[in-house]
């Protein structure tokens, strides 16, 4: 498949996915989101890989979505256009996919970053939601996701007075998972992926899915989803070969059954 804007290559057993419209600092038009959400839709599909990294470039993530492409359109057109559901898409994804930041990751950009399941940034990333400058609020996830990652009061402040986060902020209110300087950002998210992808395939999705699952349900529930998809890897060769490696004093060899 070809695309136009964005790049797309496999590292080893990761599939990696660069935002590719610097002149518009990546900013996310409709044909940009579809093609991403094909990319990281046809890596969940390829037994080769086992974990996604999305990227930009060094001055930008992304800076939100087109806005010269919404400027003219009704709250129908809007609708129409169906960019909902292809943001939602990511979070059909079922193997883990890391961001790697820097630069400017500002509303659907952070939104991007903020639906992935950890972000690797750059010293020189800047995270914000920054809609309220242009008269509409974050679209994609940005009212929900922002307070569950930093708390309401920072969410309160980024969302409805601007503030943007540094990398070492958004280190400090727990919205990334490491900061690395601008020449590693990238090798660093990759040698993470490469990592998680190197572990047993069924037990990495079941661990992600049910993380997510944390957010939508009671501890009750949760728990109990929990308990089930335990339960269900015993049905697993990986299983099977995790628990014999150890006992054999060995690697295992994950076959993903
Ligand atoms: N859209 C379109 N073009 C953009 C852009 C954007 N978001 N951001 C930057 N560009 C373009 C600029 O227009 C400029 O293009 P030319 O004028 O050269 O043709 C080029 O990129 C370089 O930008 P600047 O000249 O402005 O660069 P600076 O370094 O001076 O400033 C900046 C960098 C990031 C501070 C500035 O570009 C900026 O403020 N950008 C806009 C940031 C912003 O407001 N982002 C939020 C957009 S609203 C939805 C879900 C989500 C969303 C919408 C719908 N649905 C589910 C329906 C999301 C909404 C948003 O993200």
């Amino acid at each position: 498949m070809t695309y136009e804007t964005i790049l797309v290559e496999r590292r080893g057993r990761v599939g990696l996915v660069t935002l590719n419209r610097p002149q518009a600092l990546n900013a996310l038009n409709h044909q940009l989101m579809s093609e991403v959400m094909d990319a990281l839709e046809a890596f969940d599909r390829d037994d080769a890989v086992g974990a996604m990294v999305i990227t930009g470039n060094e001055k930008a993530f992304a800076a939100g979505a087109d806005i010269k492409e919404m400027a003219g359109k009704s709250a129908r057109e809007m609708q129409e256009a169906d960019h909902v559901a292809v943001f939602g898409r990511i979070r059909a994804v079922g193997k883990p996919v890391i961001a790697a930041v820097s630069g400017w990751a500002l509303g659907g950009g952070c939104e991007i970053a903020m639906s992935c399941d950890m972000i690797v940034a750059s010293e020189s990333a800047k995270f914000g939601q920054p809609e309220i400058t242009i008269g509409v609020i974050p679209g994609a996830g940005g009212t929900q996701r922002l307070p569950r990652a930093v708390g309401k009061a920072l969410a309160m402040e980024m969302i409805l007075n601007n503030r943007t986060l540094s990398a070492q902020e958004a280190l400090q209110y727990g919205l990334v998972n490491r900061v690395v300087p601008v020449t590693d950002y990238l090798d660093e998210a990759l040698k993470l992926a490469e990592e998680i992808a190197s572990r047993a395939p069924l037990a990495v999705r079941a661990a992600k899915k049910m993380i997510n699952a944390s957010y939508e349900s009671s501890l009750t529930d949760g728990l109990a989803q929990e308990r089930h998809a335990f339960y269900r890897l015993f049905d697993t060769e990986d299983q099977k070969e995790g628990m014999k490696a150890f006992v054999e004093k060995r690697q295992p060899n994950w076959t993903g059954k």
